[in-house]
């Protein structure tokens, strides 16, 4: 895979976000500068697969992009024999994943399909991953997508969902936006390419508060939501089945 630095917002203003091949080269990059945690939030994902994936599970990674969270549950369970999904909407991240997911060798069952998520039917997933994805649904699209994930679940079913999110507090809400722009400026993103990046991501990433997103996660049919992990404005909860 060729690695690439982000300076795709390096002269700032830019047409809204696309998950096109310019963004796909970068993506590695981009997404440990921008997003607050996320090599934990990897690493959390390894727990939660180590400790729930059996063999023969049916595992789901929904909006996989370039496979980092498959790769992370693939490691945590070599041990096991079942059948990962990955799934993303975006052929250039596709292409790439592909080649990074034949060339793992996996002991496991891996296929990598290209589909809108809202599109595609579940089967029994034992473990659905929602990485930074749902936040890049039309909003109305939410709660069905979450509805038909929870149907197809067996009664130990688990979904872990990463999101950026708001806060109802507007003290609260400048605190974390500030200490999420001081993240990207300790990972040497200038003031312009942070302007740039927000204004492309405005109506594309629309966030929720954590209270919203239990709350729907709760009407689509999960029992249980626990936050598992936060860094600033960027969560992790565990939604189970019963
Ligand atoms: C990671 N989980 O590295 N259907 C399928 N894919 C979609 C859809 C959709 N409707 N909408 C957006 N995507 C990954 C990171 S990135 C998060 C996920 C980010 C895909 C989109 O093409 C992109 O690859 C991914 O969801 C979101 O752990 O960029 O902040």
């Amino acid at each position: 895979m060729d690695e690439k630095r982000d300076t795709l917002f390096e002269s700032g203003a830019s047409d809204p976000f696309r998950f096109d091949e310019r963004v796909s080269r970068v993506f590695a990059d981009m997404i440990a500068r921008s997003v607050p945690g996320y090599g934990l939030f990897l690493e959390v994902l390894a727990v939660l697969a180590r400790r729930h994936i059996a063999a023969g599970d049916h595992v789901y990674d929904l909006g996989c992009s370039l496979g980092a969270s498959s790769l992370a549950i693939l490691g945590a369970t070599r041990d096991r024999d079942y059948r990962l999904t990955a799934v993303d909407n975006a052929p250039t991240m596709i292409e790439r994943v592909r080649e990074t997911l034949a060339d793992l060798n996996a002991p496991q069952h891996v296929e990598v399909i290209e589909a809108d998520i809202r599109d595609i039917g579940f089967e029994s997933p034992r473990l659905a991953v929602l990485g930074f994805t749902l936040q890049f649904l039309e909003p109305a699209t939410r709660l069905e997508l979450l509805r038909r994930l929870a149907g197809a679940m067996p009664d130990d079913g688990m979904l872990v969902l990463a999101e950026k999110v708001h806060f109802d507090s507007a003290a609260t809400q400048a605190m974390q936006t500030e200490l999420h722009l001081e993240f990207k400026r300790l990972h040497d993103y200038t003031e312009l390419e942070i302007a740039g990046k927000r204004q492309a991501l405005e109506n594309v990433l629309v966030t929720d508060t954590v209270a919203e997103h239990e709350a729907r996660l709760r009407e689509a049919g999960f029992a249980r939501v626990t936050l598992v992990m936060q860094a600033f404005n960027f969560v992790t909860l565990v939604a189970e089945r019963t």
